[in-house]
């Protein structure tokens, strides 16, 4: 397709750009951020990853995009180093299970963490149920060995996916993140409160960290603390954005 040969050329000409979503505790505390993917195209504008991550997936081109992605995250982590506002704070980079099962990501993670400086046990790759579709065994192993370095597992969009509960034991997980969709009507519709309560307590239960996305109101987020989750990320607290604009919404900078 026309994006297709867009994205190649891309890739080449720095058209993609990283923004940063805040991930906040109790009394707003920063304590880390995700970062999105989005492409500034010549003649399109913004796009945004639901309209070529599908596309990058499907041609391959997500294990080089991923890879710039990857690095550029741990250069910027390697920056945060540097500065005690910013240290303490984690960068959650999304990975495609494509990339994360492509032959080099674990060596090519390795090289990445070593050239840039980045702390390791800073960074967390937000992965989704999907992974475990095809090669469930082929994905424990490999999250095993990148844990063993102490880089961080988040099991993304939690909940609206395939994965049961006996494998989820087996992931060496350290957060699930509750998905947006039951975030949305919380206050409104019983079942997805009764999900959104039900992950926090399998997340505690199962001694993993939870994170709520998609929070928009001061009352949802009370909800989810009523439940018991306590780290939250939306448009509440920052719209993904340029890494300084975000850390300057809580007067850091790195
Ligand atoms: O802001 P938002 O439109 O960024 O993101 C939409 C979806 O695209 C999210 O569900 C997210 O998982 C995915 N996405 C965003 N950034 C990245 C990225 O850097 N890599 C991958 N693989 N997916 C991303
Ligand atoms: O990786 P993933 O599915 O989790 O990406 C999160 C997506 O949700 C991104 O597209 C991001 O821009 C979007 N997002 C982040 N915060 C909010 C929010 O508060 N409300 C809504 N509707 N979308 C959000
Ligand atoms: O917030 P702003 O006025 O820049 O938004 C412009 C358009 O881009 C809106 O349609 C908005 O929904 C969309 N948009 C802004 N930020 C994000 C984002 O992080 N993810 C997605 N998927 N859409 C966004
Ligand atoms: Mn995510
Ligand atoms: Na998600």
């Amino acid at each position: 397709t026309a994006l297709e040969a867009d994205m190649r050329e891309a890739l080449v000409q720095k058209q993609f750009v990283l923004h940063y979503q805040a991930q906040v505790e109790a009394g707003g505390k920063l304590v880390g951020a995700e970062v999105l993917v989005r492409w500034r195209h010549p003649v399109r504008g913004w796009i945004y990853p639901d309209d070529f991550i599908g596309i990058a997936e499907a041609t391959g081109l997500i294990v080089p995009l991923g890879a710039w992605i990857l690095r550029s995250a741990c250069v910027e982590l390697a920056r945060w180093a540097g500065h005690p506002d910013t240290e303490p704070l984690t960068l959650a980079v999304n990975v495609s299970a494509r990339q994360f099962r492509h032959i080099g990501f674990v060596e090519e993670l390795l090289t990445v963490l070593r050239e840039t400086g980045a702390n390791p046990a800073r960074l967390k790759l937000e992965l989704t149920e999907s992974l475990l579709l095809d090669d469930a065994e082929g994905a424990i192993e490999r999250m095993t060995q990148v844990r063993a370095h102490g880089v961080r597992f988040s099991l993304d969009d939690f909940g609206t996916g395939y994965s049961s509960l006996s494998y989820l034991k087996r992931l060496p997980l350290d957060q699930l993140k509750i998905d947006q969709s039951f975030v949305r009507d919380i206050l409104v519709n019983a079942n997805d409160a009764a999900i959104a309560r039900t992950i926090v307590s399998l997340a505690h239960s199962m001694d993993l960290r939870v994170i709520a996305e998609g929070v928009e109101t001061e009352e949802q987020r009370a909800l989810l603390a009523d439940f018991g989750c306590h780290t939250w990320q939306g448009y509440l607290f920052g719209r993904p954005a340029a890494v300084q604009e975000m850390l300057a919404q809580f007067s850091l900078s790195s």
